[in-house]
């Protein structure tokens, strides 16, 4: 039986659930903003609503250049606030959990859901569900979002972006070919900047194209891993599984420091809130830990780290903060230059309820 997998895309999704919660700014350009906190000005947009986008504002451009475009155009720029994200997505997340066979979420806005079984591979079926989808999470939660469907992985995914926002594009297997043929190289799933950039200047733009050279030629271009990619994706191969992915692997959050600098006793505040924040966020969650780490990015923007691991996983800010305190110590010792941000990181958890979830196995409650 043929695969039917899909993937959602939530729309414009940071400036989105501003203007849900602010529905006055929804005729006006949106602008998402990470300030690095040094003057009003710096820092980089985060993402920015489709009236924004009109004007040629773009995710990762500094804060100044978008101001300089929006001058004059009554626009609203504001400041992220991921744990509000966060609440919105996981509702949204949950719904659809709930109508995959199996589901994989990737990010904060995005995921794949495996819907095979319960379509029984039919492709008519899968596009009446993802309608149901997109009536769903807009009537429940208020959002937008694209849904691509398409054989595998790579097809959903590069179908989701084909038509923004709230879009909806199914290309069956029959029409993987012809989908695929007319798009620009740069479309494909894991295709970057630098592989794009060599791939113009032999001449080749269109998948089309690039599906006419051998798979001998693109390893021997790209190196095996890259070439054998393009060789696929030109002809839409892809038998990536749809699977949940492991919960947090690591807890961190980073700052920039208002100022460049090596003083433990002006940098440890920082820090300080910082790892009540991730402590905190650890034991939202019932987990307790192993690993504290230290990170610092230099003024030359280099990146360096201390970690420790103990003995016996724990949860208590205190003890964290002791840690940080030896880790920043050594951090400034071993390096010379100013330090321009720094993070802390927690992992290698322990689930506080282990002992439950075994039980629940043991007494085949599961
Ligand atoms: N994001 C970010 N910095 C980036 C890219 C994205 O902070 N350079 C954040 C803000 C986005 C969210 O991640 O809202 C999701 O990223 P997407 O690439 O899916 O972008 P959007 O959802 O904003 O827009 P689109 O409607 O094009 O999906
Ligand atoms: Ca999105
Ligand atoms: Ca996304």
């Amino acid at each position: 039986m043929a695969r039917a997998i899909a993937h959602v895309d939530l729309d414009y999704f940071f400036a989105q659930c501003e203007e849900l919660r602010k529905p006055e700014l929804k005729s006006k350009p949106v602008v998402i903003c990470v300030f690095s906190g040094r003057t009003s000005e710096s820092g980089a947009v985060s993402t920015a609503n489709y009236p924004a986008r009109e004007f040629g504002v773009k995710s990762g451009m500094p804060i100044f250049q978008a101001k300089r475009i929006l001058a004059g155009k009554d626009a609203a720029f504001l400041s992220v606030d991921k744990s509000h994200y966060e609440t919105v997505s996981e509702r949204i997340m949950a719904i659809l959990r709930s109508n995959a066979d199996n589901f994989e979420q990737v990010g904060i806005d995005e995921a794949f859901l495996d819907v095979s079984a319960r379509t029984g591979g039919d492709f008519e079926e899968a596009r009446a569900l993802a309608i149901r989808l997109k009536q769903e999470t807009r009537d429940r939660e208020g959002i937008t979002c694209s849904i691509g469907i398409g054989p595998n992985k790579l097809l959903a995914k590069m179908a989701s972006d084909h038509e923004k926002p709230d879009g909806l594009t199914v290309v069956s297997p029959e029409s993987v070919l012809d989908f695929l043929a007319p798009l620009h190289v740069g479309k494909i799933v894991g295709v970057g900047k630098k592989t794009e950039k060599i791939l113009s200047e032999i001449g080749l733009t269109t998948i089309a194209q690039l599906r006419n050279v051998s798979r001998e030629r693109l390893v021997e271009l790209f190196g095996v891993s890259m070439g054998e990619l393009l060789h696929d994706a030109s002809r839409g191969v892809d038998d990536e599984p749809v699977v949940e992915r492991q919960e947090h692997a690591q807890i961190s959050r980073i700052v920039t420091l208002k100022k460049n600098s090596r003083d433990h006793a002006e940098i440890f505040p920082e820090i300080s809130k910082l790892l009540e924040d991730v402590v905190g966020r650890a034991a939202d969650e019932g987990l307790t830990f192993k690993t504290v780490s230290v990170i610092g990015i230099l003024e030359d923007l280099s990146i360096h780290s201390r970690s420790q691991t103990v003995e016996a996983s724990f949860s208590s800010v205190e003890k964290t903060r002791e840690i940080c305190g030896t880790l920043l110590e050594n951090l400034i010792k071993d390096t010379s230059k100013g330090i321009r941000r720094v993070g802390v990181r927690i992992s290698n958890f322990a689930q506080a309820k282990q002992s439950q979830s075994s039980l629940s196995e043991f007494l085949g409650s599961k």
